[in-house]
């Protein structure tokens, strides 16, 4: 083991054992080196190096997804930690644990001239939880902070014990903030950013840790009154429409017992996107499958007046349907409650009350009298009929993206958890039941097309279950350096829906083709992934029609000494017109 002489480094380093943070993702640097050795010579640690920070962090996040134990993130100064900022976000949004330590230069030496130096002090302002510069150790390489006139740490005229003492203030200090900042990441979920100001010289280590630390772990269980559970019982019970919608979740967010209580009451409907990985047949998963073709038809006002809801009830995160939220902006419930230990949103203009405890705690306690309703068979009763009608339609649709992803749906084996890229693939696949019921993934957080596959690759990794992403093409080369590690299973799979642009761009109202349209909005590209994979020691494969699909399909999953890439080539001029028949097949009362 090595321990950095440098103070605040092994004050990190055992706080991290300390609060059991042990996975740890590096990327290269000098400034970090006394954090990079530390980390990387210790066993207690698993080190994952990573160099294009934007990549290490989405890795990172993907690590911390399914664990939802913090992750820690070690990188150098300058640019490097501005490449993290768009996992931070992401995780910030969808409440997943980091802890960002970016090594940098002391204050005295920020603005000078001196190279890879920017304002680092709390450089993610709002899109992060918690974010301190911590303060510059003097016991190490004090001759060089005397140098400078731009320093106030300790003047020329400091004897040994002075020196000392402010060591020891400085120490006290670096501990009480990287003991508010793990707890803050812990009992939020989110991230948080800890900058490092070090003096050189960086590479001096020694073989055991010259300072003891005291920092304690703090779990704190939110308190909500009995009083004010049983008046949201009593809110619901008078009412005859209750729509409970669950966004991105982990799939124990409702137990039996809550899903039996739940579907004894005819007021109540259950609508959940694949992301709240809830495998329940008697709740309704395709819900612009619902909504869309509503949407087209002619008596809509009438329909989505009957199946307005009085109250709403959401629980886990982030809702991908658009639709869903334009429906109940539209027709205004009198009440939202969420329901969870994570952080809500008012997504329907109607401000929503938050009852910070256990979804099951709440349902498996709801003892409520069942009101004369047909809420709930109203929605089923929707919910068959496009289902019959969907069934018809892709039975005959030519092949496209829809046709693809019918397969997909299909054909994905039970094992794998499926990452899903943004844009229409998290879209497509809604509209499909999934044979194997498989857990989905989506980064829902800020939907960006910036790191699904780096994601991907990092949930993959402390996972018992395989892992499988889907994505589109602009997503997959956007994030290509995602391949570029030592740490890809060869169980993991890709598959490309290469429809050569943003096919998105297509399907989206007000669209119209023109070659500027095609320049800068769908960016149109005839790119593969062959050569890519080659590159990155992946099999490759690539298919262009339903049947070579669905052969493909057959072995695609099969164990293999690689990693698979499986590019489905579509059109996207096709793949825009038979989603745009789909609904309006659908929209057929
Ligand atoms: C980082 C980032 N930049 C831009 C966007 C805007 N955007 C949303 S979807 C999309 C196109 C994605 O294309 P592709 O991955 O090929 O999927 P497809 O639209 O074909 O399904 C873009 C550029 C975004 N979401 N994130």
């Amino acid at each position: 083991m090595k321990y950095s002489v440098i103070p605040v480094a092994q004050s990190l380093i055992l706080s991290c054992l300390n609060f059991n943070f042990l996975n740890v993702v590096i990327s290269p640097g000098s400034r970090n080196v006394p954090l990079a050795i530390g980390f990387a010579s210790n066993n207690n640690f698993k080190c994952y190096s990573i160099v294009d920070e934007r990549s290490a962090a989405f890795f990172a996040l993907g690590l911390s997804q399914r664990s939802k134990e913090p992750t820690i993130l070690v990188c150098t100064s300058g640019s490097a930690l501005l490449n993290y900022y768009p996992a931070i976000a992401e995780a910030y949004y969808s409440e997943i644990p980091l802890i960002i330590l970016s090594a940098d230069r002391p204050a005295y030496k920020l603005n000078i001239g001196d190279g890879q130096t920017i304002n680092q002090n709390n450089v993610f302002e709002k899109n992060i939880l918690y974010s301190k510069t911590l303060k510059q150790d003097c016991t190490h390489s004090t001759e060089e902070i005397i140098k400078s006139n731009k320093q106030e740490i300790i003047d020329g005229k400091s004897t040994a014990s002075s020196i000392l003492s402010k060591q020891k203030s400085i120490q006290k200090d670096n501990e009480l903030i990287i003991e508010e900042a793990f707890n803050n990441c812990i009992n939020n979920n989110k991230p948080i950013h800890l900058n490092i100001p070090m003096e050189e010289p960086l590479y001096d280590f020694v073989s055991s840790p010259s300072i003891k630390i005291n920092i304690r772990k703090k779990l704190l269980e939110p308190l909500i009154s009995e009083n004010k559970i049983a008046e949201v019982y009593n809110e619901i019970e008078k009412e005859k429409r209750i729509l409970i919608l669950v966004g991105v979740a982990e799939n124990d967010i409702l137990s039996n017992k809550s899903i039996e209580i739940i579907n004894s009451l005819n007021s109540m409907v259950v609508l959940k996107e694949h992301t709240s990985n809830i495998h329940n047949e008697s709740f309704i998963s395709n819900i612009d499958r619902i909504i869309g073709p509503i949407e087209l038809q002619q008596d809509s006002p009438e329909i989505f007046e009957e199946l307005s809801p009085d109250v709403i009830i959401t629980m886990g995160g982030m809702i991908i349907s658009k639709k869903i939220k334009l429906f109940l902006r539209n027709f205004k419930a009198k009440k939202h409650f969420h329901i969870g230990k994570n952080s809500c949103n008012d997504s329907f203009y109607l401000g929503v009350e938050h009852l910070n405890m256990s979804p099951d705690k709440f349902f498996e306690n709801m003892n409520i009298k069942s009101q004369k309703s047909n809420y709930s068979v109203l929605w089923n009763r929707q919910n068959l009929s496009k289902k019959n009608l969907h069934e018809r339609f892709t039975k005959i649709a030519n092949y496209s993206d829809l046709k693809v992803f019918e397969i997909l749906s299909e054909w994905i084996p039970k094992k794998y958890d499926i990452q899903v890229a943004n844009s229409t693939p998290i879209r497509y696949f809604q509209l499909f039941d999934l044979r194997n019921q498989n857990n989905m993934f989506a980064n829902r957080g800020t939907s960006g097309i910036d790191g699904s596959t780096s994601t991907a690759i990092g949930s993959s990794i402390n996972n018992n279950s395989p892992v499988l992403l889907v994505t589109g093409d602009l997503s997959f080369f956007y994030d290509m350096n995602a391949l570029w590690n030592n740490y890809t299973k060869s169980d993991f799979r890709i598959i490309i829906v290469n429809n050569q642009g943003g096919g998105i761009f297509k399907i989206l109202p007000g669209y119209k083709e023109n070659d500027i349209f095609s320049e800068f909005i769908e960016t149109k590209h005839n790119l593969s992934a062959r050569n890519i994979s080659k590159m990155f020691n992946c099999n490759y494969n690539r298919v262009s029609t339903k049947f070579g699909l669905n052969i493909a399909m057959r072995t695609f999953f099969r164990k293999s000494k690689k990693p698979k890439i499986l590019e489905i080539k579509t059109s996207g001029i096709k793949s825009a017109k038979i989603l745009k028949d789909y609904f309006r097949y659908l929209s057929k009362s």
